[in-house]
């Protein structure tokens, strides 16, 4: 018998069409996206934000919990969770999204996490910076990346590691890293990264280390699975690929109205409604507009202020709607011109799918209670 058993996955297929597998609802059982309805808050409730764990959550004790640094560091630190929080701390809220997120609107699809719009979430995530610690911790002359790692550990395509990530020194001065304890003023919860994790804004999720235990100085490129194997843009097998990391410029609307419990098509009244959504776009670049399209016809949202570098920004827009059934979209563009596609872009594994948002709405004249009864 072979001693690696997952070895077998090696030539797994690595696209699908069509329905999904018990495998692919087994993983969207296990990491929850956020309800799109908490889209009109500015934060989003801790218990709904979206969950992306590649394997087991390691239940850690803070208490004893200590962040290794090795490698060519001049200061090999060894930090404990109180020394981490006696340092300056910083709280930011930073809006995070899943790289696979929109991978099921992609045909083929890759067999993985079948997100559809819900990888996406603001949170205040309070910490202290990253770069003055690995300043304190001083690299040596010969240092090329930093690597961080986290406690969990399994199998992906055969290869068995930690799930680690890499940053190079020019990339922790540049992205106003926080290495992070608390979440909503709460410390992290065991499925976001408890004791201690990172958070990269603006750069898509898996760059935010969850569960950090070894903070290593390398005098070679990383070669970790998550930093070379995956999260690359990559049109076919062979091709060499393009490393995924700035956020692509995105927009959603809180469906509006009420659901059709199985299906999520809306019922809205005749009559104002007013939708309401947010925007956001990588490394804290703000957006420009937010458009809707209804009936065929792109309108030009309200936006709010950028007050935050790093967290999504709200949009609204007052529809006078007449009876009839209606798909609704919403598009963005950022400050630097990006504006997202009406289709999906294609990749093998399903990355950084930034397509407009599609909501089925019928409207009708029926009264319907929407809020609470009184
Ligand atoms: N150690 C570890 N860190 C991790 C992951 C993981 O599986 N293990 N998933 C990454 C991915 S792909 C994303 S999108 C974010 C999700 O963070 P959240 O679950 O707190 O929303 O964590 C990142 N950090
Ligand atoms: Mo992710």
């Amino acid at each position: 018998m072979s001693k690696n058993p997952f070895k077998v996955y090696n030539d797994k297929p690595t696209t699908l069409d069509g329905i999904y597998s018990q495998a692919e609802v087994g993983l969207a059982n296990r990491n929850s996206g956020v309800l799109l309805e908490t889209l009109a808050l500015d934060i989003t409730p801790t218990g709904s934000h979206y969950l992306l764990n590649h394997f087991d959550v390691p239940l850690l004790d803070a208490e004893n919990h200590r962040l290794k640094f090795s490698g060519s560091f001049r200061e090999q630190l060894e930090l404990s969770i109180d020394d981490i929080k006696a340092l300056p701390a910083l709280t930011m809220p930073v809006t995070m999204e899943c790289a696979g997120n929109g991978r099921a609107g992609i045909s083929p699809r890759s067999h993985s996490m079948p997100w559809v719009y819900e990888a996406v979430s603001t949170s205040e995530w309070t910490g202290t910076k990253l770069a003055s610690l690995i300043d304190q911790a001083c690299p040596k002359n010969d240092v090329v990346e930093i690597s961080f790692t986290g406690a969990d550990y399994g199998y992906d395509m055969g290869e068995p590691h930690f799930f680690g990530r890499s940053l190079t020194l020019a990339q922790i001065k540049e992205l106003d890293i926080l290495l992070v304890y608390a979440m909503n003023g709460a410390p992290l919860l065991p499925q976001h990264g408890a004791p201690l994790r990172i958070i990269v804004p603006g750069w898509y999720g898996m760059a935010s280390v969850k569960w950090l235990t070894h903070i290593e100085a390398l005098t070679k490129p990383y070669d970790g699975y998550q930093q070379v194997k995956t999260y690359q843009l990559k049109m076919h097998k062979d091709d060499p690929g393009i490393p995924i990391r700035n956020i692509r410029v995105k927009s959603l609307m809180v469906p509006p109205g009420v659901p059709d419990w199985s299906t999520r098509k809306r019922f809205v009244h005749a009559g104002e409604v007013n939708l309401v959504g947010r925007a956001w776009s990588g490394c804290g670049v703000p957006i420009e507009t937010v458009e809707v399209e209804i009936a065929g016809q792109w309108r030009t949202a309200n936006l709010s202020e950028k007050n935050d570098r790093y967290a999504w920004q709200k949009w609204t827009y007052s529809w006078q709607a007449e009876p009839g059934v209606y798909v609704l979209r919403c598009r963005a563009r950022d400050m630097n011109g990006n504006v997202q596609p009406l289709d999906p872009p294609w990749d093998q594994a399903g990355f950084a799918n930034n397509a407009a948002q599609q909501v089925n709405v019928f409207v009708g004249l029926e009264k319907s209670k929407v809020g609470p009864l009184s």
